[in-house]
């Protein structure tokens, strides 16, 4: 039986969504106009004035605000509230640029909790459990948001945060861990471990996984499921909104529901701005309804999905996102070719690869060449070149007919490629260096 930590708001009909978010929007605008005097200058510079938003159906008229903004204004130029009643911060790792600095009241981090205690009980958790959170702690908000909800559903939470594989290994059979949290990469690279150390799925006391942060396939899921004997579900969230819980899957699988009554969520397309309808492919666009100390409005993710309707066979009525495709920065252009690294992935998972590669991209004679590396498994592993050859053109044939480019293959041993504690780097992009 499908289980809901908060069965009122998530299941609510769509009219009652409506009216929670008609009601929280109009509030968060005029709280944004009278306490962020960077938001009220660009909603001037619009013609915007909070009168202009009196339900959901304006929204469209709010101007964007971007990753550029937030750096433009950091550290404090975002803040909706005194910096006295805030209680915590949270970063981005900053490798795309400035760091973002998101801050939170208490009212804050307990919407953050409420959101990740509710994906904790959609991937079946309650207080029997034993949650061991393998994100990393600190900074990151990965940690920190599945700790938090974890404490909320009553689980006994194991912090290990993340790293030390052998440690985690010991946590999850010594306290017979259910669920583990953890990057998707991070939970492939555990499970590869203790198949090495002859552990099977039956094994393993786990029986749920919730991984976010970064991008992974369907076949990828697949992989881990299977090794780690356990059902894995997605989580998607980001610094600036919270952190993990914004959207998660439920028992079907299939797209993450969007916690609607904090979050309401556009597509829109990312070169002209305009509202795309459900169902079409664009840029993730997300207005908090009732973040008191980082409030965003129309916040531009650039994280690359569609949204959908649907009805859900869980019984939850909030909107589903698709997987994120990749971001649109995050999007290679190789010889004029849209490539996301995600569909490069699901190439090699389908032909019975591990999701252990790394995509490098670079320009020779004015043209753009993209090269994978692709690890062996150690059944595969062999000095046979003829076999080996082989292998490497049905990868360049599968590569082809997904990217429509041709790309060079080479196999490399088992192990050889690093693994990653946290979020996976995939792609070295040399033509940026
Ligand atoms: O990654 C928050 C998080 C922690 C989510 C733990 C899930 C689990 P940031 O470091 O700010 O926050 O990175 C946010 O990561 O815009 C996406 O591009 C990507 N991302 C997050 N979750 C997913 C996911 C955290 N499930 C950025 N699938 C986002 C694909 C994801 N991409």
């Amino acid at each position: 039986m499908e289980r809901y930590y908060q069965p009122e708001i998530e299941c609510a009909s769509r009219e009652a969504m409506i009216e929670i978010q008609n009601e929280k929007l109009v509030k968060q605008v005029k709280h944004v106009w009278d306490n962020v005097p960077y938001c009220r200058k660009k909603m001037e510079d619009a013609g915007v004035t909070p009168d202009d938003i009196k339900s959901i159906d304006d929204l469209h008229k709010l101007p964007f605000l971007s990753k550029a903004d937030l750096r433009d204004a950091y550290p404090y130029g975002l803040l909706g509230t005194p910096l006295k009643d805030c209680v915590r911060i949270q970063s981005t790792s900053g490798t795309t640029g400035k760091r973002v600095v998101a801050f939170y009241t208490q009212h804050d981090v307990d919407l953050w909790e409420e959101c990740c205690a509710r994906a904790i009980v959609a991937a079946g958790g309650t207080n029997e459990d034993v949650c061991q959170v393998s994100y990393g702690y600190g900074l990151f908000t990965g940690g920190p948001g599945l700790n938090g909800g974890s404490h909320k559903v009553g689980c006994l939470t194991i912090p290990t945060s993340s790293g030390n594989t052998e440690r985690q290994i010991m946590f999850i059979m010594d306290l017979s861990a259910t669920i583990l949290c953890c990057t998707p990469s991070y939970a492939a690279y555990l499970g590869e471990s203790m198949k090495e150390m002859g552990l099977g799925p039956d094994d393993i006391p786990l029986k749920a996984g919730i991984f976010g942060a970064e991008a992974w396939s369907e076949e990828m899921r697949q992989d881990i499921q299977n090794t780690l004997g356990i059902k894995a579900y997605d989580i998607y969230g980001l610094t600036e909104l919270s952190g993990p819980g914004v959207a998660f899957e439920c028992s079907a699988q299939n797209g993450m529901h969007i916690n609607e009554d904090h979050f309401i969520a556009e597509i829109i397309d990312p070169e002209t701005g305009e509202v795309l309808p459900d169902g079409t492919q664009g840029e993730l666009v997300f207005t908090s309804l009732d973040k008191e100390a980082f409030p965003l409005l129309r916040y531009r993710t650039r994280d690359v999905c569609t949204l959908t309707r649907e009805k859900c066979s869980c019984g939850r009525t909030h909107v589903k996102m698709a997987k994120p495709k990749g971001r649109t920065d995050d999007m290679l252009i190789i010889r004029g070719v849209n490539v996301f690294p995600s569909q490069i992935e699901t190439v090699l998972l389908n032909k019975g690869y591990p999701a252990n590669y790394q995509i490098i991209v670079d320009r020779v004679n004015n043209s753009d060449t993209l090269d994978v590396l692709v690890e062996m498994t150690q059944e595969m592993f062999t000095d046979n070149l003829g076999e080996i050859a082989a292998r490497q053109k049905d990868l360049v044939e599968g590569l082809k007919s997904m990217l429509g480019i041709k790309a060079k293959v080479s196999l490399v041993a088992p192990k050889s490629i690093a693994r990653s504690e946290g979020k996976a780097v995939r792609v070295i992009d040399k033509r940026k260096i």
